[in-house]
């Protein structure tokens, strides 16, 4: 008789050991949609809650070392003494986000508004998100924005971009050591006829004026149904500008749904390339989420998000690279195509259940959450939890 090959080789387990994707601080607050928002039993009352929460992920999958801020949401008395939380529960504080879509006075932009004065204080935000990556140790400063016109004719778009960049470059010259500037795109919403950084290529064009320090950050919700995603990736890793993903899953437009959820195979496709062009577990690099669980349980919620990512990692470390090479090379189409499908329909599942208990963790993370206590621990204790943000 002989012994079954594993399904993951001890090379690719190494490859998978390396793994870490950051967790978002909102995912464990309240959320919901323009429509309602849903209030959980135990949801964090403040960010120090919101960290405990995160460790747990941690802890029953060691997938998930670090938790990304957002300002003011997570605005704390002392943020040494979260730094202090963080590590006392394993995990520590990661990038940090602004916030320039909650104010009266960006109604009509922040970084790109035709009036300096109001320029000048969404600079300064990124001022003060930039002091408190100082003291919490973030290397990454993330930025979002919710600018653009709603009508053809209401905005000089062209102004805007020159007045993006001019902001954009104040901020960055602000950092310092290792800190980085990763710029998000978004196709629409909330601007509907024209948002100032739609698309990669936009990103792209703003930050590679920065210099080395400034990436482009990929939102796997952010685009238009159909687009070839995988393919932006290849793009930005070959032009060394992917810095970061936040990862979730859409059916229609932002959806934040969890990762995975909606397109396993995208999701397979994107790692694939990931992986191809260098980009697993290389620092430069950074895995996030950005997700909000509306109607399920936030903490497991996060759990099957940071699975699903190690699963399709695990599937997408299974293409037999030469094997497709090969097929690519003598124009063998069907034959590159299945190499690449032999892995997507691995079903890794059991071997990485053996694995985590090989590593003192638990075969199955979500189960062993359900059994630990700690969610009945929360609901007992905690009352009054926060909304993540977007309601507020
Ligand atoms: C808004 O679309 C958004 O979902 C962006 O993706 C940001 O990353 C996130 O909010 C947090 O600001
Ligand atoms: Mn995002
Ligand atoms: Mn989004």
């Amino acid at each position: 008789m002989t012994t079954p090959t594993p399904v993951l080789s001890d090379e690719i387990l190494g490859r998978l050991e390396q793994q870490a994707i950051e967790l978002p601080s909102w995912a464990f607050g309240n959320s919901g949609t323009r429509f309602k928002v849903f209030a959980t039993p135990g949801t964090p009352r403040d960010p120090f809650e919101k960290i405990s929460d995160a460790a747990q992920v941690n802890k029953l999958t060691a997938l998930a070392p670090s938790v990304a801020l957002h300002i003011p949401w997570d605005l704390v008395d002392s943020f040494d003494d979260l730094r202090k939380h963080a590590e006392d529960n394993g995990v520590a504080l990661g990038t940090i986000n602004s916030n320039t879509f909650q104010d009266d006075d960006y109604k009509f932009g922040a970084l790109t508004h035709e009036d300096a004065a109001i320029r000048q204080k969404a600079i300064d935000h990124h001022f003060a998100c930039i002091d408190v990556m100082h003291a919490t140790g973030s290397r990454d400063l993330k930025i979002w924005l919710a600018e653009g016109s709603n009508y053809p004719g209401q905005a000089d778009m062209r102004g805007r971009q020159d007045r993006l960049n001019d902001s954009l470059r104040k901020i960055y010259e602000r950092l310092t050591g290792e800190q980085r500037l990763v710029l998000e795109y978004k196709f629409f919403e909330p601007a509907f006829y024209h948002t100032d950084v739609p698309d990669w290529g936009t990103s792209y064009a703003q930050v590679a004026t920065l210099g080395e320090r400034a990436m482009v950050c990929l939102d796997t919700g952010h685009h238009a149904p159909g687009t070839n995603i995988e393919f932006i990736v290849m793009q930005l890793l070959r032009l060394g500008k992917l810095g970061s993903f936040d990862f979730n899953s859409r059916f229609y437009a932002d959806d934040d749904l969890i990762v995975g959820a909606a397109d396993p195979f995208q999701l397979f496709r994107i790692l694939f390339e990931v992986i191809r062009g260098g980009g697993y577990a290389n620092p430069d690099v950074a895995f996030m989420l950005d997700q909000c669980h509306n109607v399920e349980n936030k903490v497991l919620g996060q759990i099957r998000s940071v699975l699903n990512v190690q699963e399709m990692t695990a599937r997408a470390l299974l293409v037999d690279q030469e094997a497709l090479r090969a097929a690519q090379v003598s124009g063998d189409v069907l034959a590159a195509n299945a190499v690449f499908m032999d892995a997507f329909y691995t079903d890794v599942r059991p071997a990485l259940a053996q694995w985590r208990e090989t590593r003192g963790l638990p075969a199955d993370p979500m189960a062993a959450y359900l059994a630990s206590g700690y969610q009945e621990e929360i609901e007992a204790a905690r009352v009054g939890g926060v909304q993540a943000g977007w309601g507020a």
